[in-house]
């Protein structure tokens, strides 16, 4: 299958505020680094650097103790999130790819709501694929660490615990069960029972192990080719086993194979119905020598139609510096 060249946007989103160690906020730069730009240009897309959304550090000092309060924390994260959605719904307007850069994983309130909302205007039904080790299905009464980039899928999902102090245009955007999550294996007890409840498909690495990641991945574009959907895909470094992918804070074994993970992403790319993504939680001060980084724009190349031996349309597009209006 050959690639239509886009018009891809990036949005760096610089935070480590939903997660419990520090360092995703330096995602953004490591992705680029790595050659992020150069590996969509010589695919043949144009693309455009948006830069980095981020908040002032207000505490001085650099030790674990000096690490954001709770409350701090999270009003980065609402911050970050409005901005973000704001401006994720201009680059969805003028027609182009957002490619959102992590941060920890609670940037999807903010990406996975400009999605909603840019949706919401033509009618078109919204699909998640949460490419994770976990689900982020906690709430803030079934959270085992208060931390929010364990709970943007609940939130967008519409769980009633999320009080006052998480208003936004992200809550209760999404149907659970135009979602699945693939690459599961660590999912706290209560979680699994609001995934269950609401029917969130969970495509657990068990599963992956026994039917293969093409039967799994078939069924679900089927689902979101059929009803016409825009498909939003959120890539977790820690969906992929930590063996090839050592640059995430909470890591867990037992993950996506180097195969698996591109397969997926070449059954995206194939597929014509990807429309937004999300690259979260690397951690570059974590990483190994940029390995995660680089793990990640491969994967990225892939689902924007890098092939083996199939064609490529080739390089012939620019890079453009995009504009943040604040
Ligand atoms: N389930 C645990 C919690 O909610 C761990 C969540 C870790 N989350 C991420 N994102 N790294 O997937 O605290
Ligand atoms: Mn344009
Ligand atoms: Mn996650
Ligand atoms: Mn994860």
């Amino acid at each position: 299958m050959t690639t239509r060249p886009r018009r891809i946007d990036l949005l760096g989103i610089a935070t480590a505020a939903g997660a419990s160690v520090r360092g995703a906020g330096m995602g953004p730069e490591a992705l680029r680094v790595a050659g992020l730009i150069e590996a969509l240009v010589d695919l043949g897309h144009d693309v455009a650097d948006f830069g980095d959304l981020r908040r002032p550090h207000t505490l001085p000092g650099t030790s674990p103790a000096s690490w954001r309060l709770p409350d701090e924390r999270r009003a980065d994260v609402l911050d970050l999130a409005a901005r973000s959605s704001d401006q994720g719904l201009d680059i969805l307007k003028a027609g182009h790819f957002p490619v959102f850069l992590g941060g920890d994983h609670s940037i999807a309130m903010g990406t996975v709501s400009a999605v909603a909302r840019h949706c919401a205007d033509s009618g078109k039904p919204v699909f998640v694929l949460w490419i994770d080790a976990h689900a982020d299905f906690n709430t803030p009464l079934t959270s085992p660490s208060g931390n929010l980039h364990g709970m943007p899928l609940a939130l967008l999902c519409g769980e009633e615990e999320f009080g006052e102090e998480y208003r936004g245009p992200w809550l209760g955007r999404i149907d659970p069960k135009n979602v699945a999550v693939i690459g599961a294996r660590s999912v706290d007890r209560e979680e699994r029972r609001l995934l269950t409840a609401r029917g969130v498909e969970t495509i657990d690495m068990r599963r992956i192990d026994e039917m293969g990641v093409v039967a799994l991945m078939r069924g679900f574009l089927d689902k979101v080719r059929a009803a016409g959907g825009h498909l939003h895909v959120s890539l977790d470094v820690d969906a992929m086993d930590p063996s090839i992918a050592p640059g995430g804070g909470t890591l867990v074994p037992g993950g996506l194979s180097y195969r698996e993970a591109h397969l997926i992403m070449e059954m995206l790319h194939d597929s014509g119905v990807v429309g937004s993504l999300d690259v979260v939680e690397l951690n570059p001060f974590l990483d190994h020598g940029g390995k995660s980084a680089t793990l990640l724009v491969d994967l990225v190349a892939s689902l924007f139609g890098r092939q083996i031996m199939g064609e490529e349309p080739g390089p012939v597009a620019f890079v453009t510096e995009g504009e943040i209006e604040e």
